[in-house]
């Protein structure tokens, strides 16, 4: 697990002022990837990334993650890119669907461009576990996926 800020080891802890971070988030279930995003965008800050060098990309739901964190990863100034979503299971079988779609698209981008791409999408079967992810009793996934992705960087 990508852990808390002080998680961080002295191997990890890089200089990240000139680096350029994507976020991507998905509109789907606002409230919730808005307070991911948050979350990623203020340890970035922590971690010393500069405001201009974050990006904030919206698409409209955690299926169209993939596709924009890819164009956002081959851009030659683009060093890494977090994918945010909230996937909450409903009545039918497209929470299965989307949820392998989007985790197998967006290991697919890292691969293919080389580049750290976080998976900060929670895929959830109610919305109070969502809220327990998205700074409520569990953290907050979005800082975890920004930890994640500086770690890679390291
Ligand atoms: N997108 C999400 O990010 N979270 C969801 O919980 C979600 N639920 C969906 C439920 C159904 C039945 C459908 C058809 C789409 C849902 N989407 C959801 C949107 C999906 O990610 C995508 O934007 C659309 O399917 C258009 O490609």
């Amino acid at each position: 697990m990508a852990g808390s800020l002080s998680s961080l080891t002295g191997k990890e802890k890089i200089d990240i002022r000139k680096k350029k971070f994507a976020l991507v988030v998905a509109e789907w279930n606002e409230e919730i990837t808005a307070a991911l995003r948050q979350s990623a965008y203020d340890t970035l800050l922590q971690l010393g990334a500069k405001k201009a060098n974050i990006e904030t990309v919206y698409v409209p739901g955690s299926f169209e993650l993939p596709l924009k964190a890819q164009q956002l990863a081959e851009r030659k100034d683009m060093d890494a890119v977090i994918c945010l979503g909230c996937v909450i299971q409903g009545e039918t079988a497209h929470f299965d669907y989307i949820c392998q779609a989007v985790a197998y698209g967006i290991m697919k981008v890292g691969l293919k461009t080389n580049k750290p791409v976080a998976f900060g999408v929670l895929t959830t079967l109610t919305k109070k576990q969502a809220e327990d992810r998205a700074g409520g009793t569990y953290g907050n996934k979005g800082e975890e996926a920004a930890l994640t992705v500086v770690k890679m960087l390291a």
